[in-house]
């Protein structure tokens, strides 16, 4: 099996013990790190389908979300350029109600790439401590806000319009697999990217602009 698909299956069955020294053994064989992460990233696709037809449970979802993070510790320092914080910072979070957090910590890895200083609340993380770190820290440009579940899409609005209501000069960017383009425009978000490349991208467009 080659070892980009050993990677991918290894995550998919949450061999965490493994994956860091898989991953490495992938980069030594000359693969690219982005085909790397886009292959695990396929495995939490896979891993989704097999929840939602009941083959396996939330404990199994967990640990391969688990792989998949001591993979993506390996890829992080090839990722992340050294690029000087010049845009300001960008306080990073995922929404109220909500506990995923792998794409949101692509999504600011890539994004601290594009230079930003990134502050990462975390998960579950309420409308009101948005703007309070927004106040706590210097210089913030930017507040990129995480969705997954179609059940916290309500939470996300909430995150947006509480930021705009406080009158604070910042963009604010969303994203999560249950977000599309109408919905960030519709709840006055002022950006929205699929995935944490072209994250990356509208970040440096939102500031600069
Ligand atoms: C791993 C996982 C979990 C793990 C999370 C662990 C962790 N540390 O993150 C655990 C086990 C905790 C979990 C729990 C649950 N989960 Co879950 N989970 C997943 C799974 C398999 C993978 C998610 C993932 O990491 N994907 C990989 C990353 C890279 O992709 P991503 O998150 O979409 O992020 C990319 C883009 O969306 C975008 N992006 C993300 N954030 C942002 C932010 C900004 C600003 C921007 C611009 C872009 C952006 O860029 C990212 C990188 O490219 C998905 C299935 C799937 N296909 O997504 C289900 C899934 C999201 N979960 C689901 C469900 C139902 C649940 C539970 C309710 C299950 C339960 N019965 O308890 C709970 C909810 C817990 C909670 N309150 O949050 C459903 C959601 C259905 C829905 N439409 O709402 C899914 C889709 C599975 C399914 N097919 O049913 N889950």
């Amino acid at each position: 099996m080659s070892k980009i698909l050993e990677v991918k299956a290894k995550v998919e069955a949450g061999k965490t013990k493994l994956i860091a020294g898989l991953v490495q053994e992938a980069l030594d064989e000359g693969i690219k790190a982005e085909d790397i992460l886009q292959a695990m990233v396929d495995s939490m696709g896979v891993v989704g389908d097999k929840f939602s037809t009941g083959e396996i449970f939330v404990p199994e979802m967990l640990i391969a979300a688990k792989a998949m993070a001591k993979g993506v510790e390996v890829l992080k320092p090839l990722m992340a350029s050294d690029s000087a914080s010049s845009l300001g910072t960008c306080i990073i979070g995922t929404v109220a109600g909500d506990l995923h957090d792998i794409g949101k910590n692509l999504v600011s890895m890539m994004v601290e790439s594009a230079g930003f200083k990134m502050v990462d609340l975390g998960v579950d993380v309420p409308a009101q401590k948005f703007v309070d770190a927004i106040k706590e820290n210097e210089n913030v440009t930017l507040v990129a806000c995480s969705g997954l579940l179609t059940t916290t899409m309500p939470a996300l609005k909430e995150a947006v319009e509480t930021i705009k209501a406080s009158g604070l000069a910042v963009k604010v960017i969303v994203g999560g697999a249950p977000v599309t383009p109408e919905y960030a425009a519709e709840i006055g978000a002022d950006g929205y990217a699929p995935d944490a490349g072209s994250a990356a991208v509208k970040a440096k467009e939102l500031v600069t602009a």
